[in-house]
């Protein structure tokens, strides 16, 4: 940037812009676990981005693969034409899915994987007769990207608020954080399996052939870093095939070996119908997203005349070639290094460390699960969010990146992380929480 270009005709994106555009944060240059910021200081990741950075910055497969991508084919069109690297990426990715999940659709992002995993829900369900299904079922302070769909089923308040009535027919579920009983838990809270039991509730009120799908994220993470207790995503699993509910686990941000298995549905031994992912597919060098879909549900749709399209549902940069060069570089990283799985291997040393800030000043909860923490301080009185968002300053200001969302500071760092890593990002937090107090 040269310094007379003006921070003004950018409208960003959920960002307080009058604060930034007179404090700007601008990152010039990123490599493994750091980054630099226009002034050269040099940051330590510790959320992979915006979690989607889990093999690293700039890593060389595929920093080449999108190099020699861009000069050898830059665009094919996806409807009813393709390209190699396309068949290849999903081929690939399947076979890191859980079994039985053998299609995989591309799209662009999060958000467009959440709408386009409820269509897919919706029209699974009309043809094989069953159209009544039109309902979707979301979760209280779920967050499912941004588009239509994904705000009416997500339950992110300020979100929704501005937007309307969003789409009709949509229920939630209620939220499992219950810091009353679970403060403070190692891993899987103990308590709220029965939480679970809200999808037979609504199933009563609506009757269960109303219901199309219900769509979680395995672990919330935009909303807080909220774990599902144990037991909870196993029951809504067995309510689901009870009621013949596609049951949708959102997986973007626990995708591509967050939880120390490729899929969180692996970490926590429950299969869904549909899977979305985005973020960590293509370790966030290029927009990508794509769902996971269960083979009978695609077989579902092959009916009817051959040269019909099945799914009238796609995107123009659905399976851009840039992207797929992308993610097959991604995917090779992943492998060449064992990152699907190092979140397992870490765990328990970054719980520890993570735990280790109980009993400061305001910290009133602390969850982890595999190279994912929340970190929760009691809110300012009158001011919720500037306690962690002052922390998330100060830490930037020490060199450390970590992300707040409410009063919640969320760490997920990039799957290369080292241990000396992690305690520096303990350690600042530390000093950050207790200068915040
Ligand atoms: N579903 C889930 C579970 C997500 O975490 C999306 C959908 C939407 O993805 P796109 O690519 O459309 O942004 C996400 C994205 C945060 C934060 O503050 C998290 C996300 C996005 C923005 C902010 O933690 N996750
Ligand atoms: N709006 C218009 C006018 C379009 O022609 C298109 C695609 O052709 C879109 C929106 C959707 O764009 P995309 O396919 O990139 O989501």
């Amino acid at each position: 940037m040269t310094t007379d270009t003006s921070l003004d005709a950018f409208w960003m994106p959920f960002t307080a812009n009058r604060q930034f555009k007179k404090a700007p944060r601008l990152l010039s240059k990123s490599e493994g676990m750091y980054y630099w910021d226009s002034k050269g200081r040099k940051i330590l990741d510790g959320v992979a981005g915006l979690w989607c950075v889990n093999a690293g910055h700039a890593r060389p497969k595929i920093v080449q693969a999108i190099q020699e991508q861009a000069a050898e084919l830059d665009f094919a069109p996806p409807f009813q034409m393709a390209h190699p690297k396309a068949f290849e990426l999903a081929e690939a990715a399947v076979k890191l899915a859980p079994a039985g999940m053998t299609k995989l659709f591309f799209t662009n992002s999060g958000s467009e994987s959440v709408d386009t995993a409820l269509k897919m829900a919706l029209a699974y369900h009309r043809v094989r007769g069953e159209g009544h299904r039109t309902r979707l079922i979301g979760r209280e302070r779920g967050y499912h990207g941004v588009n239509f769909g994904g705000l009416s089923v997500g339950g992110m308040t300020a979100n929704r608020k501005m937007f309307g009535a969003l789409l009709s027919g949509v229920d939630h579920l209620r939220h499992t954080h219950d810091p009353a009983r679970n403060a403070f838990s190692v891993g899987l809270p103990a308590h709220g399996a029965e939480l679970a039991e809200d999808l037979e509730r609504l199933c009563v009120l609506h009757d269960p052939s109303t219901i199309a799908a219900v769509i979680v994220e395995p672990i919330a993470g935009s909303a807080g870093v909220f774990l599902p207790p144990q037991g909870y995503l196993q029951r809504l699993r067995q309510i689901c095939d009870k009621h013949g509910i596609v049951l949708i686990f959102d997986e973007v941000i626990t995708g591509f070996g967050r939880t120390g298995q490729p899929f969180a549905a692996q970490s926590f031994g429950v299969t869904p119908d549909l899977m979305t992912v985005a973020k960590g597919i293509t370790n966030g060098s290029v927009p990508m997203g794509g769902v996971f879909a269960k083979q009978s549900i695609y077989d579902a749709f092959m009916n009817g005349p051959e040269h019909l399209i099945e799914f009238f549902h796609g995107y123009t940069y659905s399976a851009h070639p840039l992207a797929c060069a992308a993610g097959l570089g991604t995917l090779a990283t992943y492998a060449d290094e064992g990152l699907l799985t190092r979140a397992a291997t870490l765990q328990s040393y970054f719980g520890e460390a993570v735990h280790s800030l109980k009993g400061l000043p305001n910290v009133i909860d602390i969850r982890n699960y595999g190279l994912v923490a929340g970190i929760e301080l009691q809110p300012i009185a009158g001011e919720p969010g500037k306690r962690a968002f002052n922390a998330f300053l100060d830490c930037f200001d020490k060199g450390v990146l970590v992300r707040t969302t409410g009063d919640i500071i969320a760490l997920s760092p990039p799957l290369i992380v080292e241990r000396q890593h992690l305690d520096q990002i303990i350690d600042t937090l530390r000093g950050a929480i207790q200068r915040a107090a």
